[in-house]
Parts: structure tokens; sequence; C-alpha cells
């Protein structure tokens, strides 16, 4: 029998990267030589953003892509103007993530009539114009919400009485606050003692969290559940709870999202009891996609993140070796 080729071997591997879940690892992609590619990134609010850039930055490099970054300061204005001037610069490809849902038609519409092709990444455009961009790699935020809420019914399963939950959101309008809250809605109705009495944006920032946490501590006496939609707003409300003499993990329940190493740090520790996996390390897989786009190979509409969810146990078995 013959040994498998080389780029055979390459190529198997590439495709297990491009599926893999919470891990970046496996050779270099095949040098996308040449090709110029402009991203506008939302900020630098959260673990997961910082760990979303430079698993970019990194593959860029290993892919031999040619990478004008732009991080704006999480207002969409910002993000208009980098895309502009990638126009400007006529860049070959161009790749954003999108701080909010809608307003982008006018910009993508733009960089259609000049000829250059749009990737959507980490969170998803509302358009009704699906020309505007080729492709959308991403994870599923409302499956994300649905795992939130899934673990609540199952830890509160023989349990009678009203459980009081509040909300942490996301940016307001951006995608995954949108889908999470969605998700996580969807799945507690099941169960009607499930009540969320309050809900406000904490801005996916630490900052923001501990704000927010700490004003629904002042407004209600009875929070059971904090579901955040990032570790960030979280670990904030962790601080917010513990400065009001409460034990976060025990006193108030604590739900986050994305499985950062602090996240899962708190997790391991007993200070937060559950976390929803949102996979920031999505660098290969969209030099992949930019060398296909550029090369006029056809490319799935969607490309989903593979993504699991942790509790105490599972979170101290992956910490050792956990990237982001
Ligand atoms: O969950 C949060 C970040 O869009 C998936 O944005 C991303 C979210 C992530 O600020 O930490």
């Amino acid at each position: 029998m013959r040994r498998p080729s080389t780029l055979l071997v390459l190529v198997i591997t590439g495709l297990l990267t491009a599926c893999g879940g919470g891990e970046e690892s496996g050779p270099r992609a095949p040098a996308q030589g040449g090709i110029r590619l402009g991203f506008s990134q939302v900020g630098a609010e959260s673990a997961w953003r910082l760990a979303n850039t430079t698993s970019i930055e990194h593959a860029a490099t290993n892919a031999g892509v040619q990478l004008d970054l732009r991080v704006a300061d999480g207002k969409q204005d910002s993000q208009t103007n980098a895309i502009r001037a990638f126009i400007d610069a006529k860049v070959d490809v161009i790749a954003f993530s999108p701080v909010v849902e809608s307003g982008w038609d006018k910009v993508l519409q733009e960089a259609k009539d000049a000829g250059i092709p749009v990737i959507v990444t980490d969170r998803m455009v509302d358009t009704t114009d699906t020309s505007l961009f080729v492709t959308m790699l991403g994870s599923d935020f409302t499956a994300e919400g649905r795992k939130a809420g899934e673990w609540l019914v199952e830890h509160y399963r023989d349990f009678n009485g009203p459980v009081h939950i509040v909300e942490i959101e996301g940016t307001t309008g951006s995608a995954p606050a949108n889908q999470r809250r969605a998700g996580f809605a969807e799945v507690i109705k099941a169960d009607t003692d499930l009540q969320v009495i309050d809900s406000r944006d904490g801005d996916f920032t630490r900052a923001g969290g501990e704000q927010v946490m700490a004003g629904f501590l002042r407004e209600h006496t009875d929070i059971d559940v904090v579901f955040a939609h990032n570790d960030d707003e979280g670990l904030g409300a962790v601080k917010a709870i513990e400065a009001a003499g409460k034990r976060p993990g025990q006193d108030v329940k604590i739900i986050t999202v994305d499985a950062s190493r602090d996240g899962l740090s708190a997790l391991a520790e007993g200070r937060l009891n559950y976390v929803v996996e949102c996979n920031p390390l999505l660098g290969p897989q969209l030099m992949e996609l930019v060398g296909k786009v550029k090369t006029g190979q056809a490319v799935p509409r969607r490309v989903v993140v593979d993504e699991t969810a942790f509790d105490r146990e599972a979170a101290k078995a992956v910490l050792p070796n956990r990237q982001y």
C-alpha cells in the first residue's frame, strides 16, 4: 500500500484543525502568499476578544497573509471607517466582527461595488441582502444560551418554588447578546419556577459586570442565579457578590459563557457554577476561508465552530492545557 502523500496528510490535518474544538494546534495552514486582508476587530473588551485577535494575527503570519488589523473601540462608526479604509486601500479580502447586528448594508454595498469580498466572523450581521458577504464563520450563540438554560433546568429539577434569575447581558444589539438571551429563554420556559427578574447590559466587560451586579444586589434581596453572557461579566459579578458579603457559587449560582482560563479557574474554585464554551481561536479557519475566497473556490455560507460546556470537574481537567 502506498503511504499517504505529505500533501494529503496536510489537507486532512488542516481539516481536523478546522473542525476541532477549543484548542489551536497542528501544522501551519497552507501559505496564502501575498493576499492582503483587512480585518476590523470589535475592540479589546474581554479575554475572549484578546485571544481572538492573537489567533488571527498568528494565523495570518503562518499563512503568509498580509494583515491590516484595525481594532475599534466597540463603536460601529470606527468599524465602518476601518472598512472604508480597506476599500480605499484595495485589499483583496475584508473580514470583520460586527459589534452590533444591524446597520451594515451601506458600507458592505460599497465593498461589493469595489469588488472586494467580505467575510463576516464571530458575530453575525442582520441584513436581508445576503450577497453582501460570502461566508460567516463563528459560534452558534443560540446553542450556547440553550446549554446555559439546560444546566439550570437540570440543576433545579427537584426544587420546588421560585428561582430568581438575573441576566447580565452582552453589548446591547450584538448578536451574542441577542442570541444567548433567546436560547436561554427558550429552554428555561419549560420550568415556570425559573423566573428572570431583571436583565441589564454589562457590555461584555468585568467592570460592566461588577457594576450591573452591584445594582441588582441593591435592588433585589432574593437573587438565586446570575446568567452572565460572558466570563468577564461573570467575574465582575463575583466581585460584587463578595463585596455584598455573599458567597458566589453558593449563595448565588453563576453561569457564564466563553470558558477562558480565568473563567475556568473560577469554576474550578467553585465561584462559578457552569461555563459554556465559546471558542475564540478562529484564526486558522479564517485564513483558510480567505485563501479560498481570494482564489475563487467555493466556501460554505456558514461555518460553525465546535463547542462544549464545563462543570467543575471538567474545568479542572482542561485547565492545564487551556490556551486562552
Ligand atoms: O463571548 C465576549 C466578547 O462575540 C463571541 O464577545 C464574542 C463575544 C464573547 O466580548 O467575551
